[in-house]
């Protein structure tokens, strides 16, 4: 997930069927972007089985997991994968995000902003370093799939 704590550090970023659906994809990278981030990656895909599972393969003993897998790559709608980079970009995009619950979200966050469910809350994001590293890696494995960018005069707005 780049290098914690520096400019470089990255998170894994993913738009719900439900926020793809809803027509939020274009607001949840606006929100990224204005906020100073930097996209790095980004594909619309249904997931398949394994790499739902995988990529929630913390949740499998919860009683939600099946519904949440099933959604996930149910094909009515396309997941939008993203990463994004910059300064505490792991923790402040959850922070952006919200609350799982969408009910329990701070206003002006994402969630609490487009959202009164639990299980269709929009937005997915990387909880802690660990995971940002394991879900990249996921989803944007291959070499070339992640593409460092140096915007002119990018250093005077940091
Ligand atoms: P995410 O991984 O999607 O960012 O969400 P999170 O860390 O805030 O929440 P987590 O506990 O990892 O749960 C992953 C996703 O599972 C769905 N969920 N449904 N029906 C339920 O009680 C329930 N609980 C969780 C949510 O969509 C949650 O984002």
């Amino acid at each position: 997930a780049g290098r914690k704590g520096t400019e470089s550090e990255r998170t894994f970023i993913m738009v719900k069927p439900d926020g793809v659906t809803r027509g939020l994809v274009g607001e949840i990278i606006s929100r990224f972007e204005k906020r100073g981030y930097k996209l790095v990656a980004i594909k619309s895909l249904v997931p398949s089985r394994q790499l739902a599972e995988q990529h929630y393969g913390d949740l499998r003993t919860r009683p939600f997991f099946k519904g949440l897998v099933n959604y996930i790559t149910s094909g009515k709608a396309p997941v939008v994968a993203m990463v994004w980079e910059g300064r505490d970009v792991i923790r402040q995009s959850r922070a952006m995000i919200g609350a799982t619950n969408p009910l329990e979200a701070v206003p002006g966050t994402i969630r609490h902003a487009f959202s009164i469910s639990i299980g269709r809350n929009v937005i997915h994001g990387s909880d802690s370093f660990d995971s940002a590293e394991k879900e990249i890696g996921l989803w944007f494995g291959k070499p070339g799939d992640l593409v460092s960018w140096e915007p002119v005069n990018w250093n005077w707005i940091m």
